[in-house]
């Protein structure tokens, strides 16, 4: 005989896992002792970061211990390398921090949710703020509670760089693009013949190619909030968390903060900064180059963030970086700066910008008017700024909205596109770095924004247009002798599962009146056919809105063909879903039958039925695009060659940018 097998000892372990899986007491924190920056952390040499301990005493549930009396008398010590380990206050010489208890509670999973009983956890707690790690190599930090309990994290200061490499960089993210919309998009704007496109995606002719993973500390789907942060920190966080770590704490500005790619290149470089969105400004991709929050919900906290930083929200909580006020902010998000409920502290937020200096501008019009020499604000809607397609296509769109910025109750008709805006940019940034460089982060928002209504054609019309942005910024930057000089980034911040899988005879489907036969107005495979979108139809005056949709190279000639794309969130037959694996062979999704493929009923009986969206003779998903990228381009673009993990775009531009020192 011999002990354990070891799948049983894999089969145990995997129950344990998977026990704190959902509903976790507190993410990337699965023992009663709590160090953030937690396990596994990266840093930047000379980065600030605050470190926060917490000790849990859950009341009840599977962990109660102790009587629900934390220990108050823990300790935490940090050794370099194999050095000793030394208490925190020697480590960093700082003061010893005072004692903060609360109680939070939680469900353990969906029962306990069910039933209506959660765990109640019991805290002590302390905080040290705005530290640095300045000499790369390992680092163990070791919190010990409970008698003998220790919780150990590893971590681990980057090696940086000293020489930098590019005076400029420029981040573009396509909130939520995948390879697979970027294809799309490339099928329904570029002219190809006999399988040959004839001009290509700006993407597509980036110097260097490579992959990022998006996923976050406690979950593998993020938000925008806690990607962006990984994006421009290095530091992995909670889903809604804006550089910081998530700790159990009510207040959500308390949380251990660490610094942004854009407080650094303040701080080390002096140089110009940049934050452009076509989404309310105070959304989570902006938001996440200046704000410290643990609740991504914040706006007129986040917006205050950006001209003066966490330490004036609150000045216990000593920040000694910030943003500084960005030399551009433009997007949307009115809401904000006007004097009412979603000001901070309900003043006139643009007042306040102007009177730190800013020219203050509300449209397209003013945009291009406005001196390069002065900070800039262009607020040019309220909520999130229009979609290019209505921009283009569809103005009268625009009507009837209300949401003009100054909040005139008039509609917001005149709204610059993400080219303009950051074409603006680069000239303030231009103007005003004083030779010390610019860091600009421009977001394509309404690709995500739109995928979330499953509006494909908005989406893509959005990614076009970012892609028409970076093909002018290249330009652009040539023209004014800066692209030498510039790193440019592209890259998404998570993905969303939309791909096409065939075309659809529009024509057709709408002639059917019966649901099922509508689906074989698909075509898949060999009956996909060929892109009609750079087809120019009807030209005559009867005709002429379809002609002036017609948008150029770039862009489709016409968004409504007979022939259409067929995409959507996923592609399938009509089927059962359950979530578990089939334990007596392969599945058998859907079966024939006298009225085309129906869903078999004995597969994933549990289930549910999901409605298909393929043509009644397939009985299995088809063949689909799909990927997530970085492109880059200039001055320490090699690095971002291969595969890696979303914090590593932040160490690659620090590195870029000379940052560590
Ligand atoms: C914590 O330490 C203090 C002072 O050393 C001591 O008085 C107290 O009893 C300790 N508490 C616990 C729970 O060990
Ligand atoms: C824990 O105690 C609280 C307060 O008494 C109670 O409301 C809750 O249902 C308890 N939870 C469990 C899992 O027993
Ligand atoms: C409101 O104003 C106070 C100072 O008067 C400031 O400390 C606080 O951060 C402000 N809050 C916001 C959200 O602007
Ligand atoms: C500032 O932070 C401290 C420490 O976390 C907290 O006790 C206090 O309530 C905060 N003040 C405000 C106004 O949020
Ligand atoms: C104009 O386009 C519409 C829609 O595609 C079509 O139905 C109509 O026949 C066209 N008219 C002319 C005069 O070409
Ligand atoms: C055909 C269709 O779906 N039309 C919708 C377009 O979007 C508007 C605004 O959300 C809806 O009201 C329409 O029903």
């Amino acid at each position: 005989m011999r002990g354990l097998s070891p799948a049983f000892v894999v089969a145990a372990v995997l129950l344990q896992l998977a026990s704190a899986q959902t509903f976790q007491r507190l993410g990337a924190c699965p023992t009663l002792g709590c160090i953030f920056p937690p396990d596994q952390a990266d840093f930047f040499p000379g980065a600030f970061f605050d470190i926060r301990l917490e000790v849990h005493a859950p009341v009840n549930g599977t962990e109660a211990s102790a009587n629900g009396v934390p220990d108050q008398n823990f300790t935490f010590c940090i050794q370099q390398g194999k050095g000793k380990c030394q208490d925190v206050t020697k480590f960093f010489s700082v003061k010893q921090s005072p004692l903060e208890t609360w109680t939070f509670s939680y469900f353990e999973d969906l029962f306990a949710k069910d039933a209506g009983t959660p765990v109640i956890v019991n805290v002590a707690s302390k905080a040290y703020r705005a530290l640095s790690l300045n000499k790369p190599g390992e680092y163990t930090a070791r919190l010990k509670y409970n008698g003998r309990s220790e919780t150990v994290a590893h971590w681990r200061v980057r090696d940086a760089s000293k020489r930098k490499k590019a005076k400029n960089a420029i981040l573009f993210i396509g909130d939520g693009m995948t390879q697979a919309m970027i294809t799309a998009a490339r099928l329904i704007a570029h002219k190809s013949i006999n399988g040959r496109y004839q001009t290509l995606m700006q993407m597509d002719q980036m110097e260097v190619l490579g992959h990022q993973m998006t996923h976050s500390i406690d979950s593998f789907i993020t938000d925008s909030a806690n990607s962006a942060t990984a994006l421009y920190t290095g530091h992995k966080s909670s889903v809604s968390a804006l550089n910081v770590y998530a700790d159990s704490s009510r207040n959500s500005f308390d949380d251990p903060k660490f610094e942004t790619i854009a407080e650094l290149f303040r701080r080390r470089r002096g140089g110009a900064l940049g934050m452009v969105s076509t989404a309310y400004i105070a959304d989570a991709t902006p938001a996440a180059l200046c704000s410290h929050t643990r609740d991504r919900g914040q706006s007129a906290s986040i917006v205050y963030e950006y001209l003066y930083g966490p330490a004036k929200l609150n000045s216990t909580l000593s920040w000694p970086t910030s943003c500084e006020g960005p030399d551009v902010v433009f997007g949307g998000g009115a809401e904000q700066f006007i004097a009412g409920a979603g000001s901070p502290n309900g003043t006139d937020f643009y007042k306040v910008f102007q009177s730190e200096g800013y020219n203050v501008v509300n449209s397209k019009s003013q945009l291009d008017k406005v001196g390069n020499k002065k900070k800039t604000l262009g607020i040019f809607s309220k909520s999130n700024m229009a979609k290019w397609l209505d921009r283009n296509v569809y103005p009268e769109n625009l009507r009837g909205l209300k949401n003009s910025p100054t909040g005139d109750n008039t509609d917001a008709v005149d709204q610059p596109g993400l080219k303009d805006m950051t074409l603006k940019a680069i000239d303030i940034l231009h103007a005003r770095n004083n030779g010390k460089g610019f860091f600009m982060m421009s977001e394509a928002a309404s690709i995500d924004k739109m995928m979330h209504v499953l509006d494909y054609d908005r989406a893509l019309g959005e990614l076009l247009e970012l892609d028409d942005t970076i093909r002018a910024t290249i330009a652009h930057l040539k023209k004014i002798g800066e692209l030498e000089n510039t790193l440019i980034v592209v890259t998404a911040d998570h993905g969303h599962g939309f791909d096409v899988f065939g075309g659809a005879d529009t024509k057709y489907l709408a002639a059917q009146t019966d649901d099922r036969k509508k689906r074989n107005a698909i075509g898949v495979y060999e009956s996909s056919g060929l892109s009609e979108y750079m087809v120019a139809k009807g030209s005559s005056p009867a005709n002429v809105s379809i002609v002036i949709g017609a948008q150029g190279p770039n862009f489709p000639v016409q968004w409504d063909p007979r022939y259409t794309y067929a995409g959507g969130f996923a592609a399938n037959p009509d089927r059962r879903e359950g979530f578990t694996v089939n334990t007596t062979g392969p599945r058998i999704p859907a079966t024939s039958s006298t009225d085309g493929v129906v869903g078999n009923p004995l597969d994933q009986p549990h289930g549910f039925h999901v409605d298909g969206t393929l043509p009644l003779s397939a009985s299995e998903g088809v063949h689909s695009l799909q990927d997530v990228s970085v492109f880059a381009n200039g001055p320490g673009s090699e690095a971002f060659r291969g595969v890696y993990n979303s914090i590593d775009i932040f160490f690659k531009l620090a590195d870029a940018l000379g940052l560590a020192h």
